[in-house]
Order: structure tokens, then C-alpha cells, then sequence
């Protein structure tokens, strides 16, 4: 498939898991795809598996200033940008006992505070052309409100708000911003965390059995970046098979 040929892409996150599956997706059907990471190595891994001159930029989404040196090459080395795909995010594993200020904000910082920022950013190149794609990974622990990760319930849960307030502020540009929820799925981030022990739960809850594979979620999100989604906006897609329904 072709349907990203001469596309210029940003997916965040995208040394491994859910944002390298959407990054080779991305590649596999003709798009440029900039693959911004914190891990250099990994996310220039991934530009290389992605080929038509696909890059590896490290950046942390966090930091408002690399945000915006991002955005200024972005513009500088390939001219415009079609889709802003952001799906960096820590993902902790925290009784809520041990859930203080300090942990509140560094994953309101990352899961949100970057969200923004690069929605920010991304929208203003966007707009300047009249048409651009935007979306965001959330997680189906919105609708769940799965234990030991409140901050992260709670930062998801500020981006699902962004991604319906965008598509009101965007529409008129021609810009559509949706979100992609996510449930439970087998990535390298999640089977380094206790988070690993919940599959065998999580599964008596889907009506389709199994575990999802990062490259069970990139479908979604690549259907959502596509020219033939252009009038959908605003909406939140569950890719959790059948775990919750909303
Ligand atoms: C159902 O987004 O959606 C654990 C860890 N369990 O990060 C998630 C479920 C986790 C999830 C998530």
C-alpha cells in the first residue's frame, strides 16, 4: 500500500512497542516518518527499518525547547508535516499509597504536558497548510480506571479532553484529532513493569481471547492519519478486544 507516499510523519515513542509498530506501518505504506524518541539508538533503529528517508530525532517531549527545535527541522529537512502520531508516555506501576506531588507531576509532564507541546507546535505547522492528522494514544484505563497507575488514569484522561478540544479549535484548518484507546497490550515497556502479571485478567474480560500485539493497535491508528478519515474528528477509537465498552 502506498496511501503515505510523500507523507512526512512524527510518531513519538517510537524506539519500541505500540509507537515502533506505528512507525513501520507508516513506512510500510510510503511515508517519510520522523521517529522521536528519548532513546537515540532506538528510535534511529526504527527510521532505518522505516526507510524513504525516515529519521531518528532524540527529544524530550516534555522540554518546550526541543519540541521546538524538533519542529524547526521538521519544517527545515522535509518542507511540511501531514500527521503528528503522539504516543510517548511513561507508564508506571504505583500503589497509590506511594503516589505523591512529586510523581504526579513528572507523568502529568510527559503524558500531558507533551501531549501539548507538540500538539501546539504541530497544529501551527498544520494550520499553515489547511490540513494535517492528528493522533493521540490515550489508554482504555480512562474508561477502566485500572489500579496502581492513578497519575497515568489521570493524564490519559487530560488527553482524551485535548483530543475533543482540538478537533473544535482544528476543524476549520482542515485538521482532524482523534485518539486511539488502547487496552492492555504485550510491549517490551509493559513486560518490564508488574503490569505483565494483569494479562491473564484482563483476557477473562475480553470476549476475544489472547493479548494484544503492538501491531494489533497500528491499524487503528494509521486508518485515523489516512486521506479516507478525513471526515471523521474528535473521536476516540477502543482497541482493547472488547475488554471494556463505552
Ligand atoms: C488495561 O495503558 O490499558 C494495564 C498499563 N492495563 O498501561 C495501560 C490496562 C495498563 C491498560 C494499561
Amino acid at each position: 500500500m502506498t496511501r503515505f507516499k510523500g507523507q512526512v510523519v512524527i510518531v513519538t515513542g517510537s524506539a519500541r512497542g505500540i509507537g515502533k509498530a506505528v512507525a513501520l506501518q507508516f513506512g510500510s505504506e510510503g511515508a517519510s516518518v520522523i521517529s522521536v524518541d528519548q532513546n537515540i539508538d532506538g528510535a534511529t533503529q526504527t527510521a532505518e527499518e522505516c526507510g524513504n528517508q525516515s529519521i531518528g530525532v532524540k527529544c524530550d517531549i516534555g522540554d518546550a525547547d526541543q519540541v521546538s527545535a524538533l519542529h524547526t527541522r521538521v519544517a527545515k529537512d522535509y518542507g511540511k508535516l501531514d500527521v503528528l502520531v503522539n504516543n510517548a508516555a511513561i507508564v508506571p506501576f504505583i500503589s497509590w499509597d506511594d503516589v505523591d506531588f512529586e510523581h504526579w507531576r513528572q507523568i502529568m509532564r510527559v503524558n500531558l504536558d507533551g501531549t501539548f507541546l507538540m500538539c501546539r507546535a504541530s497544529s501551527d505547522m498544520m494550520r499553515e497548510q489547511e490540513s494535517g492528522r492528528i493522533v493521540n494514544i490515550i489508554s482504555n484505563t480512562i474508561f477502566a480506571g485500572t489500579p496502581n497507575m492513578a497519575a497515568y488514569v489521570s493524564a490519559k484522561g487530560g488527553v482524551f479532553g485535548l483530543t475533543r478540544a482540538l478537533a473544535t479549535e482544528l476543524g476549520a484548518y482542515k485538521i482532524t484529532v482523534n485518539g486511539v484507546t488502547p487496552g492492555l497490550t504485550n510491549t517490551e515497556g509493559v513486560q518490564d513493569t508488574p503490569h505483565k502479571e494483569a494479562f491473564e485478567f484482563v483476557e477473562m474480560l475480553q470476549p476475544i481471547k489472547g493479548y494484544n500485539q503492538p501491531s494489533d493497535i497500528a491499524p487503528a491508528v494509521v486508518f485515523l492519519a489516512s486521506p479516507e478519515a478525513h471526515r471523521i474528528t474528535g473521536q476516540i477509537l477502543n482497541v482493547d478486544a472488547g475488554m471494556v465498552r463505552w
